[in-house]
């Protein structure tokens, strides 16, 4: 690894961190993550001609959320990455503790990205102006450019952006909660991204109500953008410092006004697909990354040197009923390697089937299934040859559900273990399209639409099976094919690029 600049000492240490991250054997490696040290949220994505530019929650030293900067990486395709210099570094004004997260536009020509300067406790907006390849940033001296949030609202944070341009206006979204009412998004407007007009909330939450889904008491990551005839009001629950889960409305937006839905929980692995963001891209696709939190200890992850992973692009489009159908982007399909078919079969209720050559833990499994009225069919991923450890996925037709049970999912104590459940929708016959993206500890699921995401981490070195099962009746197979899925990385990675 090469890195100029720093001193020896320092030369040796970031060198450490990035080698001991690299050893891991449950990290991804087909997933973007930071060189080292910690990630969080998915910042600033754009298309930017024709780059794909993503910015994340970086801390190079350690795997702590602590001295957040932003880390930057460039793509051509959405899955290969080019670690960019840092963009921005904590200084000693209002973002002294940390440059949390924010968004970047095109400001007339000029990047520009309006992130949450974090000072003593306290987020406000600031900006940074970057040369035209979004290289070097300089941030604006008269940051912070709102210096306190509205003077009418006793408000429990105030931070993270989403801002748009609409008629020669700026339109910007800030994430807060209203103590004692609940989560908020609140609107401001500007002629020039410096001087900013509060119009009013533009969606509040009740935090008191738990159905269909809780929204916290505070909004993290709000974000608005039009989708089809719709708008989607994206944000992440957020409660007395616990981060909790995403959540979106879909609704109509006209005049500062926006008319919603109930909410819909995004993903159903809650905290493990966490502060998403999107883009619009030159083929005019909405593409969603969000952050996959770690589920082993805190001492576990810091003596593993890293934390935090990027979801795998994703698409979102809505479906017929009007709610968000998520899908990886295309181009994931450029990183299958070897594959393997296992032609259409009829699953017999209690007959488990090895499905011998699809075997290892960076796969792509696709497939079909039909399950009968009152059946269910379970998948076990991540097997060991005698079940020990395994990871099921069960597909309930009789409960429209599908589960997740990492109970035996390792040895290793102090892991997360919690169940994972969430609505499938299926038609009258039962058919779920299914995907399931294994990259060591991560798993991604897509089953008609809807996501599901978590972390696994088995102790054994043969937990590489995978086995379908159909309970409670009978299930049709049409197909499942699966690919071994190709290292993006290739050796361990500046810390500094
Ligand atoms: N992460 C950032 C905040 C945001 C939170 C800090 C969400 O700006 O509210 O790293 O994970």
């Amino acid at each position: 690894m090469t890195h100029d600049g720093p001193t020896s000492t320092e030369h040796s240490e970031t060198h450490d961190l990035a080698g001991l991250a690299w050893t891991d054997r449950h990290r991804p490696r087909f997933h973007f993550l930071s060189p080292g040290g910690w990630l969080n949220d998915p910042n600033g994505l754009t298309h930017w001609n024709g780059t794909y530019h993503l910015f994340y929650q970086y801390n190079p030293d350690a795997a702590v959320h602590a001295n957040i900067h932003w880390g930057h990486a460039t793509s051509a395709d959405l899955v290969h990455w080019h670690d960019e210099p840092i963009a921005l570094t904590p200084g000693d004004g209002p973002d002294a503790d940390g440059c949390w997260s924010g968004i970047l536009v095109d400001h007339d020509g000029t990047p520009t990205i309006v992130y949450s300067g974090s000072q003593n406790g306290e987020q406000r907006p600031c900006l940074a102006t970057g040369d035209p390849e979004l290289r070097t940033w300089r941030k604006d001296p008269a940051n912070p450019v709102i210096t306190e949030p509205p003077a009418d609202l006793s408000l429990v944070a105030f931070r993270d952006h989403c801002v748009w341009s609409e008629d020669g206006l700026w339109y910007q979204l800030i994430g807060a909660g209203i103590r004692g009412v609940g989560g908020a998004a609140l609107l401001y407007t500007s002629p020039d991204l410096r001087t900013w007009q509060y119009q009013g909330p533009l969606h509040v939450g009740d935090a008191g109500s738990h159905d269909p889904v809780w929204t916290g008491t505070m909004w993290e990551c709000v974000e608005l953008f039009p989708l089809a005839d719709r708008h989607v009001l994206v944000l992440s629950a957020w409660d007395n410092g616990t981060t909790h889960h995403p959540v979106y409305y879909t609704g109509h937006y006209a005049d500062t006004h926006f008319t919603a839905d109930p909410p819909a929980l995004l993903d159903y692995g809650k905290r493990y697909f966490y502060a998403p963001q999107t883009m619009r891209d030159d083929r005019g696709r909405r593409i969603m990354f969000g952050w996959i939190q770690e589920g082993r200890s805190d001492a576990a992850v810091v003596e593993a040197g890293w934390s935090g992973v990027m979801s795998l692009p994703r698409q979102v489009s809505l479906d017929a009923a009007g709610r968000l159908f998520v899908a990886p982007v295309a181009e994931v399909a450029t990183l299958r390697g070897a594959r393997t078919s296992t032609p259409a079969h009829q699953l017999i209720a209690g007959d488990t089937i090895w499905l011998e050559d699809v075997h290892g833990d960076q796969l792509d499994i696709e497939a079909r299934i039909t399950i009968s009225e009152g059946a269910a069919v379970e998948l076990a991923i991540r097997s060991t040859p005698d079940g020990a450890e395994r990871t099921v996925l069960a597909l309930d037709r009789a409960n429209h559900e599908i589960r997740l049970d990492r109970t035996a999912s390792s040895r290793q104590a102090d892991l997360d273990t919690a169940p994972i459940r969430g609505h499938l929708p299926m038609d009258a016959d039962g058919t779920v399209d299914l995907r399931i993206l294994i990259d060591h500890s991560v798993v991604e699921v897509f089953a008609n639409g809807r996501p599901l995401t978590a972390r696994v981490y088995p102790t054994r070195l043969d937990a590489l099976g995978v086995t379908i099962t159909a309970t409670g009746g009978s299930a049709h197979l049409h197909h499942l094919d699966a690919w071994t899925m190709t290292d993006i990385w290739t050796a361990p990675r500046a810390l500094r690029p």
